[in-house]
Formats: structure tokens, sequence, C-alpha cells
């Protein structure tokens, strides 16, 4: 028996009928087929939202007919790929009140119609449009940490719709997802956790290849392409090999074999992504060879069916001891695939994480962004919200993707952000259908799905999944439009509704940093699940991941005279964060050892701030409460039920960090509050210097 499960934004709510009326009644298609699969589902989803918003069947008709049948214009939808790339689209309306979609291909007729939907729910007159839109990213893929047994690896939203009992699952929410995720520009989707073990070894088998056929034919249909995570090791678990050497002629020749049954089944497979050599899984290091022999390998046998090898940089000693000062995990992706620029192949793309760590709530970008020139390259963001609350907390990450992607890494004159370099406008084919014929750029996500009732756990959390597609097709759009967008279609128009919605998720990644760790340290997580604080939960730990306090200062030497990380980055970047007067503040305890006392740009002593933001992340907290509490007669009561209850969590949990943080470095510096407020002592309470025992 399925599970039921909400639609998200494209639910399609009853609308006011507006200008629109006319428009969407009559649809004339030149040079599309219906028959195809993208275009069927295009036509199908275009009736299914006109029909649920405004209670009009479209019909098709001639484009000749069009402006008599509908009285003042149509939609017309023709092909023309003039200044169109792949996924692009163009609409405009002529004076007769026609509105025109064009696009080169399928995709960007789909694309295109989703807009027109969207423009619909937001009650836009479509004949005032008149927008191009070609993506900015060529790959725009979802990463699902899902294992076969239907757990999902930092899955806060339920099992996985993907798998269940060692099965792969196909079924109408399958087709769900697909439109959820093409309907935002997603095209390619890993369906399997990167850490590949046990039954999802098999995957590559027969066993497993029939339903992911049948999977792959119901993403193609939304110009998605399936792609699979793959054990570097299966030549030997699967095949009974004694090596799994890159170089081995044996194993060349196994993988040869396994991929001619592979794409034999699907012929529609995107490709691979490979997390090798790190946290445990096997890879090209056990055999002295370099990250490129393996990747190469695989992308050499996977080229002959268009395929690629995504390729994970997330490489790191993860067996370090913490007394080693100068072993530095920030530097690890840079120091293990700078020397290989160049030596991968044309269909390997480097998938590299946001910042140099693990997707904590702030880091520095990494600084393979800017150092890899000639090599493909994608970013990896985590909308699965495991750092950053879980799915419990408020967390919306767009605005932390925004800051990642207009990054000046100045690795060139010009065109030197993050979002030139994974783009492929750096370093990619100069010529912007060149790039597009042959997608090796781009962004993904891991995911934030499950099969919870509304998908994402916290309803406000599919902002993420929302925001994620939509700044990654379009990276000029704002953190702040794409929340406008996302809450109108799932909640409501009502300007004053929307707006509340908007405000909790644009403070939200700031209240979040607020009361966890200060100032770009990342981690004091509780080690292992990664929610709620324990300030020590790593600080002995094999990890890396390390805060380095005592009772002087706090924070991670990475300056020229400590790990020498900064080197990696290019002037004037490299100088600023070495120099703790030019470094930003939010990263200062990222790339200094700070004392206590130190008074930051912001006028306040170190000590001082780790205070007053450890507060004031608590009363936001309040505050957002309040906020929800005040659209209750504005909401539907489900969601708004299961976000208050989260709320309350998140209350607690920022409190439990608030007073865990606060008392560590009270107990560690010895320094008061100069406010007064209760921090905990060794005795106790204490505020400023008298103790009161509770
Ligand atoms: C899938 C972090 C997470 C792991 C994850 C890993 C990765 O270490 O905690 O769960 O493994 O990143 O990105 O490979």
């Amino acid at each position: 028996m399925e599970k039921k499960w909400t639609q998200l934004w494209l639910a399609y709510r009853p609308c006011r009928e507006s200008e629109n009326g006319p428009v969407v009644r009559y649809t004339a298609l030149e040079g599309f087929d219906l028959a195809h699969p993208v275009v069927k589902n295009a036509w199908r989803e275009w009736r299914r939202g006109i029909g649920g918003m405004l209670g009009i069947t479209p019909k098709l008709t001639e484009r000749e007919t069009l402006q008599k049948e509908g009285a003042r214009g149509g939609l017309w939808i023709r092909r023309n790929e003039d200044g169109l790339i792949l996924g692009g689209y163009r609409i405009h309306a002529d004076a007769a009140g026609t509105v025109c979609l064009e696009a080169g291909e399928e995709t960007g007729l789909l694309y295109g119609v989703f807009y027109l939907l969207r423009c619909v729910a937001m009650q836009r007159p479509l004949t005032e449009l008149s927008i191009c839109c070609n993506p900015d990213n060529l790959l725009r893929m979802t990463n699902h940490w899902d294992n076969m047994d239907g757990s999902i690896e930092r899955g806060y939203s339920g099992r996985s719709f993907f798998f269940e009992k060692n099965r792969v699952i196909v079924n109408g929410r399958t087709r769900d997802f697909a439109r959820l995720a093409a309907s935002v520009g997603i095209n390619g989707v890993v369906i399997n956790n990167v850490n590949v073990k046990d039954e999802a070894t098999w995957l590559i088998t027969q066993k497993h290849l029939g339903a992911l056929a049948k999977m792959a034919e119901i993403f193609a249909g939304y110009g998605i392409r399936l792609f699979l995570s793959l054990n570097y090791a299966a030549p030997m678990e699967l095949g009974g090999l004694d090596s799994a050497d890159p170089l081995s002629e044996e194993v060349r020749s196994w993988w040869a074999e396994r991929f001619r049954i592979v794409f034999s089944a699907i012929p529609k497979l995107g490709g691979f992504l490979v997390k090798a050599d790190s946290e445990g899984r096997p890879g090209p290091f056990t055999y002295g060879r370099t990250q490129a022999d393996g990747a190469n390998l695989l992308a050499d046998l996977v080229q002959p069916y268009g395929a690629v090898i995504l390729w994970r940089c997330f490489v790191y000693n993860c067996t370090q001891d913490w007394r080693d000062y100068k072993t530095d995990r920030a530097r690890a992706g840079y120091d293990n695939f700078i020397g290989t620029d160049g030596a991968y192949h044309e269909n390997v793309i480097l998938q590299i994480k946001n910042g140099p760590m693990d997707f904590q709530i702030r880091e520095p970008v990494s600084p393979l962004f800017g150092g890899l020139r000639r090599t493909n390259q994608m970013l990896e963001v985590q909308i699965a919200q495991e750092y950053t609350g879980q799915q419990i907390d408020l967390c919306y990450l767009i605005p932390l993707f925004q800051e990642v992607l207009s990054f000046q890494t100045y690795c060139a004159k010009q065109q030197d952000t993050v979002a030139d370099i994974v783009s492929g406008r750096t370093f990619g084919e100069k010529d912007e259908k060149e790039r597009a014929a042959r997608p090796r750029w781009g962004m993904a996500a891991v995911c934030n799905t499950g099969n919870e009732e509304n998908w994402t756990g916290n309803d406000l959390a599919a902002a993420n999944f929302y925001g994620f597609g939509r700044l990654a097709f379009d990276t000029s759009l704002s953190a702040e439009e794409i929340a406008k967008e996302w809450a109108s279609l799932t909640f409501s128009n009502d300007p004053g509704t929307r707006d509340a919605v908007v405000a909790l998720l644009m403070g939200s990644r700031d209240t979040y940093e607020k009361y966890t760790s200060p100032l770009g340290i990342g981690w004091m997580v509780t080690p292992s699940t990664h929610y709620g604080p324990s300030v020590d939960g790593y600080e002995y730990s094999r990890w890396g991941t390390y805060h380095r306090a005592d009772h002087l200062g706090v924070g991670v030497d990475r300056t020229d005279v400590g790990t020498g990380f900064v080197r990696q980055y290019h002037e004037p970047n490299a100088s600023r964060y070495n120099r703790l007067e030019q470094c930003p503040q939010e990263l200062l305890l990222f790339f200094h050892h700070v004392p206590y006392s130190y008074v930051l740009p912001s006028g306040k002593t170190l000590i001082q701030h780790i205070y007053d933001s450890h507060f004031e992340g608590v009363r936001e907290v309040e505050r957002m409460i309040e906020v929800w509490e005040s659209l209750r007669e504005k909401l539907p009561s489900k969601p708004y039920e299961r976000v208050r209850e989260r709320f309350a969590r998140q209350l607690e949990n920022a409190r439990e960090w608030r007073d865990q943080v606060n008392s560590y470095f009270y107990r560690k510096s010895g320094i008061a509050d100069e406010k007064g407020r209760p921090v905990y002592g060794a005795l106790g309470k204490e505020t400023g210097n008298e103790i009161s025992v509770q």
C-alpha cells in the first residue's frame, strides 16, 4: 500500500482566474511531437496545473486558429533554437495577447511550462512576460544518500522512497519526485548513498537492472538522468578479483564487461558517482595510484555510452592524531587533487564540497575552486541538514549557497567567482552552445527528502530543495526572490502571510549560526549524530575537526606560521585570511587562534561576542515562534502544527547550545559576561562575578 504524500509547491491550489484565463484555454504546439515523453509530461502537467488552479481544461489547437479560438490569444509553443541552449526557454507575448513559449528542445519546453505554471499560481499576468532563461549550470543534480535497506544516511524525513528491503522501488512517488525535481530544473539524480556497501554493490547486476531501467525511463520523461554511486572495490566484492587496482588489465576487463551489461539494460544511465579513498571507502590510493588513475579507468570505459564519472574530492585522513598540530584536514582536498589537475579525462567531473571541511554552517570556500584550472568541476552542497539543524531547526540554506557562488577566487582576471567556475564559464569551452553540447559542469546537492508525507520532515525545509534547484538553474536569483516564490506556491499569495514566511526563512541561517559554534570554527556537535552541542565531542578524536580552545583563546591557526592552509588561496584572499586584522570576522576562528580578550571589528571582545551571539540566537528563535504562531489562522493546520512542534524542539536545542557553549567558554576563560546574564560556572549559575548556586 503506497503511503500518501503532499505535492509541495506543485499542489496547484485553486486561485482567481485573473487575466490569464484567455491565454490558458488553447495551446498550439509547433515543432514538438506530443508523443515524446517529455512533451507528453509537459502537456499533462500544464493540464493538471491549469485544471487545478483555474478549473479550465486547456485544449490543443492549430496555430492559425489560436487567436480565433482563444478570443484574446492563447499559448503558442514553438521550437526555436536561436539563442537557447539545452534546457533554455523564452517567453513573450504579442499585441494580440498570444503568449509564445520557445525552446530548442524538449526539456526547455518542460521548464518553460513549469515557469508559466508558477506565474499562474502567483497570479502574474502571462501576457506581460518577456524573458529568456538559459540555465547557468548544465548539470543540476541531487545526490541521495539512500541505502538499499530503506535507511538514509543523514536522512531526516523518514525512510527512502527509492529502496526498501534491499529492492528498488518504482511507484507513483517516483514520478512525483521526478515532477518536483524537474519543476525546479534538476536534471540528474544519484539515487544511492556514496558509501556503497552490502546490497548496493549489487545495483550494477541483473538483480536490480530491470527496476532501475524502469526508474530511468520515468526520470527521462522529466528530462532527468539516473546516476548510481559505485563501489570502487566491486571487482573484488562482486567479481572475486584480488585487487581493484585501476592499472590492472584484469580489473579493466572486469569493469568493461560490467558496464556493457549495465548500459545495455539502462542505456539512459548518466554515469556514476564515486567516493574513493574516503572515510574507509576503497580507492586507487590503496594501490599507490592517483585519483586520476582511478577516475580515468572508469571514465574511459563509460565513455562509449555517453556517460560521465563524478569523482568526489572529499578525500582526507580520518585517522588523525589530535596531538598533531601540522596535519590539517582543511588542506586535504587541495593537497590530494591539485597535483592531478589536467590529468583527468574529458568525461570526469570532480565534485567538490563547498567548504574544505564538511558542510558546516560557516566555512570558507574550498580552495580547489580557483585552484583547479584544467579539470571539469561541480560544486557539492548539502540540503540534508546534517550539521545545520537536521530539519528540526529551521535553516534556509540558499543565502549560504549564494555566498559560496559569489565568492571571488581571483583565479582569473574576470569570471572568477565560484558560480563562473562551476558553470564552466571560466575554464570550460568559451562558447555556451559547445559547453551545453557536453555538460561537464554544475552543482549537486545532498538531498533532504524521504518518504514522510511532506517529503522533508519540516515543511519549511522544502524551501531548500526548491531553492537549490532554482538557484542551480539561475545563479543570479536572490535567496529572497526564491523564498518568495516558494512561500507563495506552498502557502499563500497573501502578502502578509508570504512575507512573514519569507522573513522566517531569511533570518534562519544567521540565527542558527548565532547559537551554535562561533565565528567559523564549526563542529562542537554531538559526535556521530551531529545534532546538538558537545563542545569537546570531537576535540580529542581522530576526525581532524578541532577548535583548540584553552584558557587564553580558541581557534585553529591556519596561517603561514600555522598549518599554512591560507596559502592554498590566490591573492588577495590568502593575505586577507592570513592577517588577523583583515580576516573576515565570521571566519576568524577558522583561520586564527584568537585570545578571548581580542577586540573584534564589531568592537566587542571575542568572549563577549560569544556570549552575546548565543543569547541573541535563542531570543531570535523565541521571536520566530511568535511569528509562526501569528500565522495559525492563515495556514493549513497540518503543516502549521508540524512546524510548530519543530520550532519547540529548536528552542530546546538552541537553549542547550547557548548554555553549553557559554558555560564552556566561561569555565575556560574565567571571564564573566559583562551583561551579567546566566552562565553556568563550576558551582552553578553565575551572574557576572557573583556566584549564586541554584
Ligand atoms: C555519506 C560526512 C557525513 C557522512 C558522509 C560523508 C560524505 O562525513 O557525516 O555521513 O557519508 O560526509 O560526504 O561522504
